[in-house]
């Protein structure tokens, strides 16, 4: 987590140090306090100020902060321009360039833009994108993942930012994807909105097999189980593991939600027993 100072946080909100200690002196913008009486930020604060604050956030500019000097990023972070970011955020991808992707993905949330659409609208479709070049054999294996990484870092970053405060009583949802697939990234995002939402994931993560989940399952009794499938190399398997997940929740009494481009290949009963999602704003509708 990084903290930044009173004089970080002016250049972000584009005012005088002066009014930052101002806010803070009135409570207005959260802030923690060191023993020597310095004040210290995280972004979740200034988040939070912005949410109840929305005209302020027009000034925000955490691309300057970070030293980049972008006026075309600034300009399409500030609209919101997916379209127009969709290729300047996959050139940033495949040239590694963690520190721009990370302050793309940081800049949009500041600006009050939801996580769920930051990556239905751009980090996905730059993920397909990176998919179809590496299909194409535009790229090669390590230039995808390489890329792909990159975008894994910069959307655990943007996680690390994100204020949590689970909802009292709220059930666990518990989170995986299933034997032998190793694509993580879409948990990773179904995480991040769904605890932004106030309830707490258990994500076991990638190929995760289901005849290994009882005992979690007695020890931290879910609500609800999503499954990603992204990538399905066995069908038989993954039916298999599916059948076995539905008897399990049948006797726990715990609803499957199910997501991602593999859902096609499981078996229809599944699709229709589960809850679909199509998107990662679905998530927000569980
Ligand atoms: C990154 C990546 C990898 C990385 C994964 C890194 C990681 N830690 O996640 C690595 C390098 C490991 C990898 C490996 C492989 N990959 Co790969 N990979 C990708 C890539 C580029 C992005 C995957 C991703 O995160 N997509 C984002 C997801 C979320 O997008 P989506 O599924 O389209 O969108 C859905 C979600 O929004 C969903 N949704 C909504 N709510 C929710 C909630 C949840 C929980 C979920 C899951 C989804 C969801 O609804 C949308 C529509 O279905 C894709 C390209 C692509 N088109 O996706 C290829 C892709 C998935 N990979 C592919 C392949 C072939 C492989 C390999 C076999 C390559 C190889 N020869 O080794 C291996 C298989 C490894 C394995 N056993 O799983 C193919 C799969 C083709 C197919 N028909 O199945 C793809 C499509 C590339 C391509 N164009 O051919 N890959």
């Amino acid at each position: 987590m990084k903290y930044l100072t009173s004089k970080e946080v002016a250049i972000l909100m584009g005012v005088n140090v002066s009014t930052i200690k101002r806010w803070t002196d009135d409570g207005k913008l959260p802030c923690y306090q060191t023993p020597g009486g310095h004040r210290k930020f995280i972004l979740s604060h200034i988040n939070e100020f912005l949410s109840k604050n929305k005209k302020k956030s027009r000034k925000v500019n955490v691309i300057e902060l970070e030293g980049i000097k972008d006026r075309k990023l600034i300009q399409y972070i500030d609209h919101g321009a997916y379209q127009k970011l969709i290729p300047v955020f996959l050139d940033h991808a495949i040239n590694a360039d963690s520190n721009r992707l990370k302050t793309t993905l940081i800049g949009l949330y500041m600006k009050q833009y939801p996580v769920y659409e930051i990556y239905d609208s751009l980090v996905l479709p730059v993920l397909r994108l990176i998919g179809d070049k590496w299909a194409d054999d535009k790229i090669s294996i390590a230039e995808e993942h390489l890329a792909s990484n990159t975008i894994r870092n910069a959307v655990n970053a943007l996680g690390e930012s994100l204020q949590r405060q689970y909802l009292k009583g709220q059930g666990y949802t518990l989170c995986l994807a299933l034997s032998g697939d190793q694509h993580d990234l879409p948990l990773i995002m179904a995480k991040q909105v769904l605890e932004l939402q106030g309830i707490p994931v258990l994500n076991c993560g990638r190929d995760t097999p289901v005849e290994s989940l009882k005992t979690l399952l007695k020890k931290f009794k879910p609500d609800r189980i999503i499954v990603s499938l992204t990538y399905i190399e066995d069908r038989k398997l993954a039916n298999r593991e599916m059948n076995e997940l539905f008897k399990i929740a049948s006797e726990l009494k715990v609803k499957i939600g199910i997501g991602g481009q593999g859902i096609h290949h499981i078996s229809g009963k599944h699709r229709k027993n589960a809850q679909l999602l199509k998107s990662i704003r679905d998530i927000t509708q569980i």
